[in-house]
């Protein structure tokens, strides 16, 4: 079974899956495998290890490093070509959508596809979509794009529209790391009604209850990352995952 098809079949059994996001400048090494482990124990259904920039530069030895602790699915999600590991069991293969900077749109890609095809790593082709979220957040700084507005659904809507005539597989709505609010439940509930594709919702989460909004208003998937930083233990991991599990 692809990585696609175990992250489906758990949306479809649960009613949405949890992902962790491990960000690599985020996290010592050692800390990093006992995350994975708590991630794991926990009841997350993926790992996602990525970032806007990346500082560290052991990204291979550290995508290895979690793939010795976890059992489930480990997903890069990645800031740029740099983040390509062959521990990994799949890469989000994203294109900035909601942006005009054709560096994000395409140019990253055309460099990574053939080392992914080289390392045989699962490409997994996501609408990247930056919505506006209080702050300017690294994602936005860094891509030298604008994000969404927050008070626009419709363009929301469009642009995940044209993703899914694109064929691309899921659509993933992003407030930002450590975004001040997180994607309206609104914005979600309008482009879930409007699209057949799946949701990834990420940024800003910082409780179980805005993780269960999230998937109410039409979320397939839920991240959280910076929330897990201050507390990356099992009981909250276990929380998010109760919360985002909607159908248990
Ligand atoms: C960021 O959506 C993810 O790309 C998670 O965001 O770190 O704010 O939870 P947080």
């Amino acid at each position: 079974m692809t990585t696609l098809e175990k992250i489906m079949k758990i949306r479809d059994e649960k009613g949405a899956g949890y992902f962790v996001l491990i960000d690599p400048d985020k996290w010592q090494l050692t800390q990093i495998a006992e995350m994975a482990n708590s991630a794991c124990e926990g009841g997350a259904d993926a790992i996602l290890v990525g970032g806007s920039l990346l500082m560290s530069s052991s990204f291979d030895e550290l995508v290895q490093a979690i793939k010795k602790q976890i059992d489930i699915p480990l997903i890069i999600f990645p800031g740029g070509i740099t983040q390509v590991s062959r521990y990994a069991d799949a890469i989000f293969f994203l294109s900035l959508l909601s942006g005009r900077n054709p560096t994000y749109l395409i140019g990253e890609q055309v460099r990574a596809a053939p080392a992914i095809k080289a390392l045989g790593i699962e490409p997994i082709s996501v609408a990247y979509m930056l919505i506006e979220s209080g702050k300017t957040t690294s994602a936005e700084f860094m891509s030298n794009t604008r994000p969404i507005p927050r008070n626009k659904p419709e363009i929301a809507m469009a642009t995940a529209l044209a993703a899914q005539y694109f064929g691309l597989k899921m659509i993933y709505l992003e407030g930002g790391s450590g975004a001040q609010y997180p994607v309206p439940d609104e914005m979600i509930r309008e482009v879930h009604n409007y699209i057949s594709i799946p949701m990834i919702v990420g940024g800003g989460i910082k409780t179980p209850d805005e993780a269960a909004a999230k998937v109410k208003a039409g979320a397939s998937f839920v991240v959280t990352g910076n929330v897990l930083e201050k507390d990356g233990g099992v009981h909250l991991v276990k929380e998010f995952a109760e919360a985002v599990h909607s159908r248990n």
